[in-house]
């Protein structure tokens, strides 16, 4: 690992942070939803739906860039997890696959920080322990190769997420 790179969790809307880009946790239409995805959209106004509208959805698994608009990032990545189905349909790798294509898109776009929500652990019921453990090994393993990115927050919104990405950072 690089030895400056900075990961962390914090308990914060994502919509308020300062950083480069911040990953929205999105559907495969992309045009908004409730949980993080509403709150992502009503902040960064209108601009980013009219955006989005031009992207033609995404794949779950995969990741789409826009401007922030109103937000102070400069960008929004717009990851699609997968919805739990149980376990055994390919979630693990289709939510480490929105990590992997998150970092990918943030590098190409010279990102240095980036904010992860926890993505797929609200509306599409992914249990949060083996989330966590999945987004924290990916972003560790992936950011072992060069890349602009040097800093990443795991942003959780409640306390219990929070304790348990902390968990996860620090037993992977
Ligand atoms: N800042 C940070 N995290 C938040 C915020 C916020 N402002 N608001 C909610 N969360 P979810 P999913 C947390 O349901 O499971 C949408 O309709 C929340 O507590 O937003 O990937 C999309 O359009 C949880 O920990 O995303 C899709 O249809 C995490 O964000 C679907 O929901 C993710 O919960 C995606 O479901």
């Amino acid at each position: 690992m690089k030895r400056n790179l900075l990961i962390y969790a914090t308990k914060a809307d994502i919509t308020t942070l300062p950083v480069d880009v911040i990953v929205n946790a999105a559907n495969t239409s992309l045009l908004g939803g409730v949980g993080v995805d509403g709150a992502i959209h009503r902040a960064a106004g209108l601009e980013l739906l009219y955006a989005c509208r031009g992207l033609g959805g995404c794949h779950t698994g995969e990741a789409k860039i826009t401007n922030g608009y109103k937000l102070p990032a400069k960008y929004v990545i717009h990851a699609v997890g997968p919805v739990w189905s149980g376990g055994s349909h390919g979630e693990a790798e289709l939510l480490a696959s929105c990590y992997r294509n998150s970092l990918k898109l943030a590098a190409e776009h010279h990102c240095r920080s980036i904010a992860f929500p926890c993505i797929s652990t609200g509306v599409y019921g992914y249990p949060v322990e083996p989330a966590a453990v999945i987004a924290t090994a990916t972003v560790k393993a992936e950011l072992e190769h060069e890349s602009s990115i040097d800093e990443v927050i795991f942003c959780c919104y409640t306390d219990d997420d929070l304790e348990v990405y902390r968990k996860a950072l620090k037993d992977g």
